[in-house]
């Protein structure tokens, strides 16, 4: 006879349901990076959004650093399994440097110096999710962690916020990026376990 013990859920974990399945949480700030840092001084940086129709807005650093700056404190999730929770950052709502683009595409294609690159849908991009963002915890964004500036999309795998981004390109169709390309989601939400292609 088997003896079913409903409602037990095991130990509560902790972070409780700010924590998406399969994940741990982590206090330090890991590195997870598909190569070398490339250093890129602010006076030779640059950020570009290339439209569809080839169209292209860019922004030295000092007119980037000129833009309203949000402070978004947030979640995020690798898909190596850790989990961090409150984090701090400042910089620039996607919202914000996607007011005067014309485009009518539905995929980004993020790419960073150094020549990693990520695809997501457009409107991931907007309405207050995702940020260029150039400063943690108070400091100038570590090299290590994309800096000078990095995407952040902390709705979605972390390996979809670029570190050290470039620029993006807005595409009719979706392009695959570096991860995506060797088997991980094409969308990546960690609340939905969305690590590998097919799940
Ligand atoms: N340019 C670039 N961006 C990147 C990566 C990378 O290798 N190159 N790794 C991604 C992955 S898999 C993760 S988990 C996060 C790691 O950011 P962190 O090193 O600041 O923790 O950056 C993402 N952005
Ligand atoms: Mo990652």
């Amino acid at each position: 006879m088997a003896i079913v013990s409903r409602g037990f859920r095991g130990r509560p974990r902790a972070g409780g349901d700010r924590l998406p399945p399969g994940q741990y949480l982590v206090e330090d700030f890991p590195v997870l990076s598909a190569g070398p840092t490339p250093r890129v001084p602010t006076d030779r940086w640059e950020f570009a959004i290339d439209t569809e129709e080839g169209e292209t807005h860019r922004w030295s650093w000092q007119e980037f650093m000129a833009l309203p700056q949000e402070r978004p404190a947030v979640d995020i999730h690798c898909v190596t399994r850790w989990s961090k929770l409150d984090t701090h950052w400042e910089g620039v709502s996607l919202d914000v440097l996607f007011e005067d683009v014309e485009s009518a595409a539905e995929y980004a294609l993020v790419h960073s110096y150094g020549g990693y690159t990520t695809n997501l849908p457009v409107e991931d991009l907007l309405d207050g999710k995702a940020w260029i963002v150039h400063r943690f915890d108070g400091e100038e964004l570590a090299p290590v962690h994309g800096g000078p500036a990095r995407l952040l999309v902390p709705h979605l795998y972390f390996w979809k916020s670029a570190k050290w981004v470039r620029g993006i390109r807005l595409l009719n169709e979706d392009w695959p990026g570096f991860w995506e390309t060797a088997g991980y989601h094409e969308y990546g939400d960690p609340w939905r376990e969305q690590r590998y292609e097919g799940d």
